[in-house]
C-alpha cells in the first residue's frame, strides 16, 4: 500500500511516499516557495511586516500545491491515503463561500483562480510573528493567569488565539466577515478533502484555545479571545481520524484513486515525533529547521514546564512536551553566508574547530523567545569576525542554548533523534552528542514531518501498528556517540552561557 505525506513548511511544500508492504521510501519531493513563485516577493517563504509581524500568503500554499501534485501523477492512482503536516500556529481566514466553492472545484481550473475569492484575509499570520504582546496581555489580564492549566501554554504571540484577537481589533469588518478560521494544515487538508475538515487536537493544542485535558474548545479560553469565535473554528477530532475522500478536483487532473482517502492534518512538530519514530517516551527528538525545536512524548500525563516551551498532543495518544527557537536556520544561514563558505567546507571548519576555542557570543539574528532577549548580532557584525566565530560561534551557541532549556523538559537526555535540514550535517551532529553527552541518532530522511504525516496516514488507514510502521520507517540509519573527552569542556561552557543568559 502506498501513503503520501505532505509537509507544507515554512519554507517549501513537500511530499513523500512510502510503501508499506515493501518498507521503502519511494520518493521524496519539494518545491521552495521563494524559488517558484518569486512574484509573492518572500524572504525564504515568509514576508515580514511592520512590528515584528511576520506572514505568508495562503494563494502561495495553494499554487504550490497544484505544481507539487503535477510531480506525483506518476504514482497517484496507488496512493491508498494522504495526511499533512503544517507550520504550527498559522490561521487562514475564510469567508463564507469557502465550503460551497471547495465543493465544486473544476479540474480545468487551478485552485488558486477558484478559491482566491474565499479569503476574508489575503494574508496567513505564522509562528514567526511576535506582534501580539498587548493581545496577550489582555488576554492573560481577563483570565487571570490560568491559561496554562487550561491550554498547556503560556499565551503566546505566535499562536492563534492572539492572532486572531489583533486581526478582530484591527479589521472588526473583514473579522465579521470570517465564517471559518482554519489553521494551515486543517485548510490544506480541507482543498485536498472538498470539505472543510476538522482541526486535529494536537496541533489544536497550539492555539491557547483549546482545553488540553478535555480536547474541545474551552468557552473562557474563546471568550476572552474574540467575539462569536466559536462559530468560526471547526470541529476538533483526534489525529487518527479520516476526514474524508480526496476530492474529485485531484481525482481528474492529477489522477488521484476516487477511493483515496484524507486523514486529518497534524502540526509539523507532532508529525516530526511520529516520523522520527519517537511516539513513546523515551527518545526525545530535536528538529533543526527554520525553527529548531526540542521535543519528546510524555505519556498521558502532563508536565509542568515552569512557564518554558508548550505541551501539545500527541498524534499516537497522550501528550508531547516541546521548546521552539526561533533562531534557528535562518541564523546558521546568515552566519556561513558571511564565510563565503559552502555546507560541505564549513563542516570541515565546525568539525576541526569544536569544542570551540574562543568565547560564545550570544547567536541571535533574531530575537529569540528561549532566552527572551531581542538579537544580539547583525549580518554585518558577523562580517567583522573571522570566519570560525562567525560559523563556529554561531552554531555552537545555538546548540549550547537548546541544551541549556532542554534540561528544564527532561532531566536524563540519553538518545536524541536529530532530523530537519542542518541534522544532515554530521560536524553538527557530533557537537549535538558531545555537547549533550548523548547517543545522536538520524533516521533515513531529513523531513521527519513529511515522514510522520505519511506514517500517520498508514496508521489511520491501513490500521498499520506505531510498531511496525517505526520498524519499516523510522529506524536509525545512523549513530554518533558522545566522546568523553569533550565533556568537561562542554560542562564549562554550558555553565558560563548559562550566566550569559541569565
Ligand atoms: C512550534 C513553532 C515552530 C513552527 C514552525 O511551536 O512555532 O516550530 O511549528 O516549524
Amino acid at each position: 500500500m502506498l501513503y503520501l505525506g505532505l509537509d507544507l513548511s515554512t519554507q517549501s511544500l513537500s511530499g513523500v511516499v512510502i510503501d508499506t508492504t515493501t518498507g521503502e521510501i519511494l520518493t521524496e519531493k519539494s518545491l521552495n516557495y521563494a524559488e517558484n513563485f518569486p512574484a509573492y516577493k518572500t524572504e525564504n517563504g515568509f514576508i515580514r511586516g511592520e512590528n515584528n509581524a511576520f506572514y505568508s500568503y495562503p494563494e502561495l500554499y495553494l499554487e504550490t500545491l497544484d505544481a507539487l501534485f503535477e510531480q506525483f501523477k506518476d504514482m497517484s492512482k496507488d496512493i491508498s491515503a494522504i495526511s499533512l503536516s503544517g507550520h504550527q500556529h498559522a490561521s487562514v481566514y475564510l469567508n463564507n463561500q469557502f465550503e460551497s466553492t471547495l465543493g465544486r472545484l473544476d479540474s480545468s481550473k487551478n485552485l488558486k483562480e477558484q478559491l482566491s475569492s474565499c479569503f476574508s484575509r489575503n494574508i496567513v499570520p505564522i509562528w514567526m510573528d511576535n506582534s501580539t504582546s498587548d493581545e496577550c496581555a489582555e488576554m492573560d489580564q481577563a483570565l487571570e493567569g490560568s491559561v496554562s492549566e487550561l491550554s498547556g501554554s503560556l499565551y503566546c504571540e505566535r499562536f492563534t488565539a492572539a492572532q486572531i484577537r489583533k486581526f478582530f481589533k484591527q479589521d472588526p469588518d473583514s473579522y465579521a466577515q470570517t465564517a471559518t478560521i482554519h489553521l494551515a494544515s486543517s485548510f490544506t487538508a480541507s482543498i485536498l478533502a472538498g470539505q472543510s475538515l476538522a482541526i486535529d487536537t494536537s496541533d489544536g493544542a497550539g492555539m491557547n484555545l483549546m482545553n488540553l485535558a478535555s480536547g474541545e474548545w474551552d468557552t473562557p479560553l474563546l471568550e476572552v479571545c474574540a467575539p462569536d469565535l466559536k462559530n468560526k473554528l471547526p470541529q476538533l477530532a483526534p489525529a487518527n481520524s479520516i476526514g474524508g475522500k480526496i476530492s474529485p478536483y485531484f481525482v481528474k487532473k492529477y489522477g488521484f484513486s476516487e477511493s483515496c482517502k484524507i486523514v486529518l492534518a497534524s502540526g509539523d512538530n507532532p508529525n516530526s515525533l511520529i516520523g522520527c519514530g519517537a511516539a513513546e517516551p523515551g527518545t526525545v527528538v530535536m528538529s533543526m529547521g527554520t525553527s529548531d525545536t526540542f521535543f519528546g512524548a510524555i505519556g498521558n500525563k502532563t508536565i509542568d514546564t515552569k512557564g518554558v516551551g508548550h505541551i501539545f498532543g500527541n498524534p499516537a495518544g497522550g501528550y508531547m512536551s516541546l521548546i521552539c527557537f526561533r533562531n534557528g536556520s535562518l541564523s546558521r544561514e546568515t552566519a556561513l553566508k558571511t564565510t563565503g563558505l559552502d555546507w560541505q567546507k564549513a563542516e570541515k571548519m565546525i568539525a576541526a574547530n569544536t569544542p570551540y576555542q574562543g568565547e560564545n557570543f550570544l547567536p541571535y539574528l533574531v530575537d529569540e523567545m528561549y532566552p527572551e532577549i531581542p538579537a544580539q548580532i547583525s549580518e554585518e557584525l558577523l562580517n567583522s569576525f573571522s570566519a570560525e566565530q562567525a560559523l563556529v560561534g554561531v552554531v555552537e551557541g545555538l546548540v549550547l542554548n537548546v541544551c541549556h532549556f532542554a534540561h528544564l523538559h527532561a532531566e536524563k537526555i540519553d538518545t536524541i533523534r536529530l532530523t530537519g535540514g542542518a541534522s544532515k550535517n554530521s560536524a553538527i551532529a557530533q557537537m549535538i552528542a558531545d555537547i549533550f553527552q548523548a547517543k545522536v541518532e538520524r533516521i533515513e530522511i531529513a523531513n521527519s514531518a513529511a515522514l510522520g504525516a505519511a506514517m500517520r496516514a498508514a496508521n489511520a488507514h491501513g490500521k498499520i501498528p506505531w510498531s511496525e510502521l517505526n520498524a519499516k520507517f523510522a529506524s536509525a540509519k545512523s549513530q554518533l556517540f558522545p566522546r568523553k573527552e569533550n565533556s568537561a569542556s562542554y560542562q564549562e561552557k554550558l555553565a558560563a552561557f548559562a550566566k550569559k543568559i541569565s
